[in-house]
């Protein structure tokens, strides 16, 4: 995009906005504060680096889609990460699942995992300027073949999983201590069941009892624990045990952050709506930025009311501090890279979209009891020249602006993803 026309829309976009009391460089600069957690499972559709023999349906999660050119090893894959990132203005973490450990030359079980197979990945993210997040993987192993971990009623396999858990969450005391920022530790467990069961009081007793077990130990602040609920999954149609009422109770009560994927809740429920109801009682939130699309929730991401509701909703609260903001999704049908990237850009889009609220006047209208003009207000800011901020932001953060990135994904794609074979 031509650099001169970027810098000739922005400023008149900076009039527009000035008129409104929108101040577009503050909004820059406080867009450039905000760190996205990037899923590396879009690299390789949840693949990972180990090879227990397990499939990824042992756990309730899919990947359609066979482009060829999935990261087959983790050269590959920070090398595809290296050009998303390329793509995505502004700060960034990580966010790694324990199965995408360097296994080469020392295989560990799940159980078994140790700082030592992350140390690369410390490395690699301190060079680049990153910081990690981290997710114990409890699902594509056999002993989560019949869609329990945590809460299964043989003690042997809730003990396997307890100690992987506990081993993840050393982990990332690791990687937080090493990087000098809080490693996000969240914890999503596949377990429910197709058919109700008698009792579920059980499954529930039993998942709050390792819970306990794995928490018991208060390994300080290089570690934030978060636990993810879901609404249902391939499998788990009838019962989740970690139905969201369940971790919200239990994050309330012992005060862990909240997990909240846009795509596991019921289709009309708002997830924006409930961050002002959420917050005064927990520590933090995260976010799982996702796309759910009829009964499946893993679709990229993309600028639709969801994202807008939410990010508004994260900027208008005040919550940015309390919140963590991570990508989910995983298609293995289009360009991945490119996957990641229009993900990333929609939702820092968004965000910045809420950073060009005309909030001072938004809030006069309220605090007036004049909803018209709130409602007039809100509707003629859709319509602001958002796209040219966004480009000078593009352009700043020396990223590309506008479409330019689609080609470079698409060459990237051609170059390096579609010879691997
Ligand atoms: C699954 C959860 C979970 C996973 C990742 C891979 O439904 O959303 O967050 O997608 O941990
Ligand atoms: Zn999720």
């Amino acid at each position: 995009m031509n650099s001169a026309r970027i810098q000739k829309s922005y400023l008149s976009a900076r009039e527009a906005y000035a008129e409104l009391g929108v101040d577009t460089d503050k909004a820059m600069a406080a867009l450039a504060e905000i760190p996205l957690s990037l899923h590396c499972w879009q690299g390789d559709d949840v693949g990972g680096f180990e090879n227990t023999g397990g499939s990824l349906q042992d756990g309730g999660l899919q990947v359609t889609g066979n482009r060829p050119g999935k990261a087959r090893d983790i050269d590959e894959l920070r090398l595809d990460l290296e050009k998303a990132f390329s793509l995505i203005p502004g700060p960034h973490r990580l966010n790694l699942h324990a199965i995408y450990g360097d296994f080469r030359g020392r295989p560990a079980e799940r159980d078994e995992i140790a700082p030592d197979h992350f140390r690369g990945w410390v490395d690699w993210a301190r060079e680049r300027g990153l910081k990690l997040d981290f997710n114990a993987t409890c699902f594509a192993h056999p002993m989560a073949a019949d869609g329990f971990t945590l809460s299964h009623p043989d003690k042997s396999v809730r003990r396997f999983w307890i100690d992987h858990v506990k081993a993840c969450r050393r982990v990332s005391v690791f990687m937080g201590r090493e990087l000098k920022s809080p490693c996000l530790h969240n914890l999503w467990i596949p377990d429910g069941s197709k058919e109700t069961p008698v009792d579920r009081a059980a499954y529930r007793g039993r998942l709050s009892e390792a819970l306990d077990e794995i928490f018991a130990v208060d390994l300080g602040t290089a570690i934030r624990d978060s636990l993810e609920s879901k609404l249902f999954g391939i499998g788990s149609e009838s019962f989740v045990v970690g139905s969201h009422e369940f971790y919200l109770a239990y994050a309330v009560a012992k005060q862990k952050l909240v997990c909240l994927d846009l795509g596991h809740f019921h289709p009309t429920e708002s997830v924006a709506d409930k961050i002002s109801a959420l917050l005064p009682f927990l520590p933090g939130l995260v976010f799982h930025l996702s796309r759910g699309v009829r009964w499946d929730s893993d679709h990229v991401v993309v600028l639709d009311d969801s994202i807008l509701a939410l990010t508004e909703e994260i900027i208008r609260c005040r919550a940015l501090d309390k919140s963590h903001v991570a990508l989910d999704y995983f298609d293995g049908g289009i360009n991945r890279v490119g996957a990641w990237v229009t993900g990333a850009r929609a939702v820092q889009k968004g965000l910045l979209a809420a950073l060009l609220l005309p909030e001072d006047k938004l809030r006069q209208a309220e605090a007036a009891g004049d909803a018209f003009q709130r409602l007039a207000l809100r509707e003629e800011a859709k319509a602001m020249p958002a796209g040219a901020v966004w480009d000078a932001y593009c352009e700043k953060a020396a990223v590309p602006a506008g479409t330019d990135w689609i080609a470079e994904a698409v060459g990237y794609e051609k170059d390096v993803l579609a010879v691997r074979r």
